[in-house]
């Protein structure tokens, strides 16, 4: 039986990934850290049989901050994979606490990368990268070859990450992969993400839970696929031959406004657009503004236009998406119907 290990287990890509992994009979280890409330919400079910069972499922408290943490748990779980997932994910968040995104996102994958250099075991790694990497774009779409133009200290931690995952490759041969993802979605996506915000809020509105919905800037353009299809992505990197780095993205790509316009229409939600700018507003059939701007959820710097080319991967990995944005919106508003009947 294969064992990974996935540092970043309670987050939305750690819980997907965890499921397939146990589905292909790996022994599963997840790291995760301490905090004052509970952090497992998204993977308390996978103690629920049949797992339990089979006491695959194996959690550790750790850090990926903390070098002597991070490099004992490799040292005793000894795994034959090892997915790095831990991040201050947020892009915006990333402008408030610089310093720690740099330490976590760019050192925690230095610190294991080097526990694998000093081991005796082969170890493979994936490192999750991603599009922000290209941040202020010269080339549409993006793929492998397309230059990195970061506009953030979240994206500039994470080009860190990439490049010394690539030297380390080179350097010391070593079986370790950048996975350059675009936008993933998902029912357990992280509340504050924009499409898990307006899914959430729209529904709410709908059902009069709800009067407004607050945003900043609706006019940037992402690629947006589901997690489910890209932690596939992400166990395929790992299994081929050799280690290398792949861009992974829908190939699609719409506007946060376009977003907003797919959702209203499936839960048939009508709403015209009026304003410009910062005084752009929603407004619903009864003249009731329910979506407005808000400066406070401008960034001070943004990126505008992600579109990937997925090729490299399609071709050489097989890979290719189950989901479409009308499949993934439409789950991530299933769920939140769910969540609202509770
Ligand atoms: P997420 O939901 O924010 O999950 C991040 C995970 O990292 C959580 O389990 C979090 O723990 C953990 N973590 C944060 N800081 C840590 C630390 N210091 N030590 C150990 N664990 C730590 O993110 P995601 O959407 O699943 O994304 C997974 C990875 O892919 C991240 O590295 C992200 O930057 C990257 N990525 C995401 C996307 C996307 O669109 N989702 C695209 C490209 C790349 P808590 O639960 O305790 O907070
Ligand atoms: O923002 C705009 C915002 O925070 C998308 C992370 O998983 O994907 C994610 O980063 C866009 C931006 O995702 C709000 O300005 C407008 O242009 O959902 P997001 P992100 O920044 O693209 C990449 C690939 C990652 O690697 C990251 O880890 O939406 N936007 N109004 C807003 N965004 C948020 N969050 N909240 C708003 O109110």
């Amino acid at each position: 039986m294969k064992v990974a290990l996935i540092f970043g287990i309670t987050g939305q890509d750690g819980s997907y990934l965890a499921r397939l992994l146990l589905k292909k009979r790996y022994v599963v280890h997840g790291v995760k850290r301490r905090s004052s409330s509970l952090n497992t919400k998204r993977i308390d079910d996978i103690y629920v049989e049949p797992f339990s069972k089979n006491q695959n499922f194996i959690l550790h408290y750790g850090d990926i901050t903390d070098a002597l943490s991070t490099t004992n748990l490799i040292n005793k779980i000894k795994p034959d994979e090892i997915y790095n997932l831990a991040a201050q994910s947020h892009v915006a968040v990333s402008f408030d606490v610089p310093e720690y995104t740099a330490n976590a996102d760019g050192l925690g994958p230095l610190r294991i990368l080097e526990t694998i250099r000093n081991s005796k075991k082969k170890i493979k790694f994936y490192q999750a990268g991603t599009s922000e990497m290209f941040g202020k774009v010269d080339q549409i779409p993006q793929n492998e070859k397309t230059n990195f133009h970061p506009r953030s200290p979240y994206a500039t931690a994470k080009l860190y990450a990439h490049w010394i995952t690539k030297n380390y490759r080179d350097a010391y041969g070593l079986f370790a992969c950048n996975g350059l993802l675009f936008n993933h979605e998902s029912p357990m996506r992280g509340e504050t993400f924009v499409t898990k915000k307006i899914v959430k809020a729209l529904v709410r509105i709908k059902n009069k839970k709800q009067k407004k919905l607050f945003l900043g800037n609706i006019y940037s353009k992402r690629d947006w696929g589901h997690a489910k299809d890209y932690v596939e992505a992400m166990w395929l990197i790992l299994q081929q031959k050799f280690p290398d780095d792949f861009v992974i993205s829908s190939d699609k790509q719409y506007s946060i406004k376009q977003f907003i316009n797919i959702v209203s229409k499936k839960l048939n939600l009508k709403i015209k657009w009026i304003g410009k700018g910062i005084n752009e507003k929603g407004i619903n059939s009864e003249g009731k503004i329910i979506i407005e701007c808000k400066r406070k959820y401008f960034r001070p710097l943004e990126v505008d236009n992600l579109l990937g080319n997925s090729k490299k991967a399609r071709k050489i990995l097989k890979w290719k998406p189950k989901y479409n944005i009308h499949t993934l919106v439409e789950e991530m508003i299933a769920h939140e119907l769910e969540m609202i009947h509770e």
